[in-house]
């Protein structure tokens, strides 16, 4: 018997995905045991697993609950919050509140990868307009969060969860584009530190320095760097 059939919970992720962290944080977070699958040859090539479990878009995360996907990293997160229920919730009760938790994730998702993206792809004046888009959205996720000690308020959810997966690698895209997280989104950064203390959070992301490696890596095969 294969461990996606004996394990009741089951992640298929990459080492350096942020949503493969994500999810592992809001696991760890509700105190749910799960066997962890590292896709081997990724992005080259899928496991078979991955395309079964995934057809329609082949991207991890994803979550094998007793046999059934759940595919998409803040839908799975959703979903880990509503199934085990037991402790403290990652999303607020109140539509209103869950409603700004899940924009906030959303302008994330739609932001932030782009903003790196421009730093990955490019150089010169470029990769500057791409350090200066990335800091921008950076900064009004810092005017969001304002003196609140996590983006809920008092406790680490929803937002923390969605955000905090990015940040070893905005560090990563700092050392790239040279720029200081630092300077501009002070709050940010004791928030991060605040988040990291968390083991939930600390073991699930990857090393920046490792990360660095891969973006270098990239830029090579692509040519903007010698
Ligand atoms: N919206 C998806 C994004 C997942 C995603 O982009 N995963 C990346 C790894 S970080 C992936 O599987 N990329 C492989 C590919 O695009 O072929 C989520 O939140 O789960």
């Amino acid at each position: 018997m294969s461990s996606v059939e004996e394990a009741e919970v089951v992640v298929l992720g990459w080492w350096i995905s942020m949503f493969t962290s994500r999810v592992r944080i809001a696991l760890a977070e509700k105190g749910v045991k799960y066997e962890y699958i590292e896709e081997e040859n990724f992005p080259d090539n899928e496991s078979l697993l991955l395309l079964k479990h995934n057809p329609i878009y082949k991207k991890v995360p994803v979550l094998i609950h007793k046999g059934k996907p759940i595919n998409e990293s803040k839908i799975i997160v959703e979903y880990i919050d509503e199934t085990w229920k037991e402790g403290y919730s990652l999303l607020p009760y109140d539509p209103y509140l869950k409603y700004q938790a899940a924009f906030w994730a959303d302008y994330i998702d739609r932001h932030i990868y782009k903003g790196t993206r421009m730093i990955l792809d490019l150089k010169g004046e470029e990769m500057e307009k791409g350090v200066e888009e990335l800091l921008g959205y950076l900064k009004v996720l810092e005017r969001e969060l304002g003196e609140k000690p996590y983006f809920n308020g008092e406790s680490f959810g929803f937002v923390d969860i969605a955000l905090i997966c990015y940040y070893n690698h905005i560090i990563a895209y700092a050392t790239l584009g040279t720029f200081s997280i630092e300077k501009h989104c002070p709050k940010l950064v004791i928030w991060a530190t605040q988040c990291m203390k968390r083991e939930s959070v600390s073991k699930a992301l990857p090393d920046p320095n490792k990360i660095y490696d891969v973006l270098i890596e990239y830029r090579k095969k692509i040519g903007v760097e010698d």
